[in-house]
């Protein structure tokens, strides 16, 4: 029965981990997959999570099954983190959210409640975009566009691309933005961009599903929460996926929510009748341990400020790696100009390397890296970076 099944193609970036696993020289790198590494190239257990995993432990409780939404404290916890506690969708009810299995989670919970209930709307996702977006919107049945995004003459942003496309889109065309450092690109509008794309969702009658798999790697927590609180003022329907796997170093845990903003409690009501509904028929509720530990750093103070300071500390980490980055390869006279790596945010950049340099980096120098160019600024660290930049200027040069 099961001889007609297909060999799948191994996901672009998960399998370059693989390659990597594998690969037998002894100084290689991997700049391929999304993680955080901190300056010795290892993946944090940060102290906040430590700390509240002691108190966990402190006082055992026993593993019931969870309500199907999720721990309601952590649950309020990670939308206040969204959207500020005080927020008038709060305080009126129109903010319902669930607890997920990461962002990937809260992705797949949101597009299949959006296709049963606007089955009729199309999906436009960036050019380029995270691959699992596709994916997981055209598995839920969607067909999914792009809207222009990235610009690869200027390193930039296509802005006016972008609107064009946005402005000619049919009402109730599902948006997936990304509410910060965009992945692959590392490019994000500006404040006062986001506020004509805002302007242009809003007249078009668009539904913005935001992803935000990275607070607090751009600029600040509540910095990078301005996206998401700009569409909320607007008092439109927006979705929200959100994901503490980058920002607790928690990637195995799978803690993510996804949020709905509704335009009364009584929507509220409904709406999250609904996700439960969704979340029942497919695995029936989330797990305790891992919110548990978010839950307890984000509603214990002295953790929260604890965790803010750590992840301040990854932030300002990666910052400076970008930063060395552009300086050494200039300093090793590589002609082209990579000031832009320095105003890209977050974990990735869009190098600007052809597929044809990025083989050469795997097959010369084992240095990994998606084709497309884009490479993890956080896994650079004062052990490899030297290395990373003379091989990539050796590649600039011959
Ligand atoms: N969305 C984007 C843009 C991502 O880069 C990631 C990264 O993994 C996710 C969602 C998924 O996050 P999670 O690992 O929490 O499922
Ligand atoms: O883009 C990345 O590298 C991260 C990790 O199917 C990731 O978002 C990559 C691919 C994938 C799941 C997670």
């Amino acid at each position: 029965l099961f001889a007609p099944v297909e060999l799948a193609p191994r996901d672009p970036i998960l399998g370059l981990t693989e390659q990597f696993n594998a690969d037998t020289r002894t100084q290689k790198v991997n700049l391929g997959v999304g993680v955080y590494g901190d300056e010795n190239g290892r993946l944090p257990l940060l102290q906040a999570v430590q700390q509240a995993e002691a108190r966990l432990l402190a006082t055992p409780r026993p593993r019931g099954y969870q309500p199907i939404d999720g721990a309601p404290a952590y649950n309020k916890a990670a939308q206040a983190l969204l959207l500020g506690s005080d927020h008038a969708a709060i305080t009126e009810g129109r903010a319902v959210t669930v607890q997920t299995l990461g962002g990937t989670g809260a992705l797949k919970i949101g597009a299949d409640f959006l296709r049963q209930w606007l089955p009729q709307a199309d999906v436009v996702i960036s050019n380029p975009s995270w691959e699992n977006h596709r994916a997981i919107f055209e598995r839920a049945g969607f067909n999914v566009g792009t809207y222009p995004y990235y610009d690869a003459d200027s390193h930039g942003l296509d802005f006016e691309g972008m609107v064009k496309h946005l402005e000619s889109l049919p009402a109730g065309t599902i948006v997936v933005l990304h509410a910060c450092c965009h992945n692959p690109t590392g490019v994000d509008p500006t404040p006062e961009q986001w506020q004509r794309i805002a302007a242009v969702v809003q007249s078009r009658g668009l539904l913005p599903f935001i992803d935000m798999a990275y607070q607090g790697f751009g600029d600040g927590l509540q910095e990078d929460a301005a996206t998401v609180r700009l569409f909320a003022g607007l008092g439109i329907n927006v979705v929200i996926s959100s994901s503490f796997s980058k920002s607790f170093s928690l990637y195995g845990e799978r803690v993510g929510a996804l949020t709905l903003l509704t335009t009364s409690a009584d929507e509220s009501a409904r709406v999250l009748s609904q996700l439960k509904r969704t979340i029942r028929t497919n695995y029936s509720n989330p797990p305790t341990h891992g919110s548990a530990i978010v839950s307890t750093v984000l509603n214990t103070p002295e953790l929260a400020q604890l965790w803010e300071q750590e992840l301040a500390q990854m932030r300002n980490r990666i910052r400076d790696m970008r930063g060395q980055l552009v300086s050494k390869l200039a300093a090793l006279g590589v002609q082209q100009d990579f000031s832009f790596i320095l105003s890209q945010r977050g974990m990735f950049s869009y190098s600007g390397l052809s597929p044809e340099q990025v083989a050469r980096l795997c097959n010369e120098f084992g240095i990994y890296a998606v084709g497309t160019g884009r490479i993890c600024v956080s896994a650079l660290n004062p052990n490899n970076l030297d290395y990373v930049a003379q091989s990539v200027a050796q590649v600039y040069k011959t």
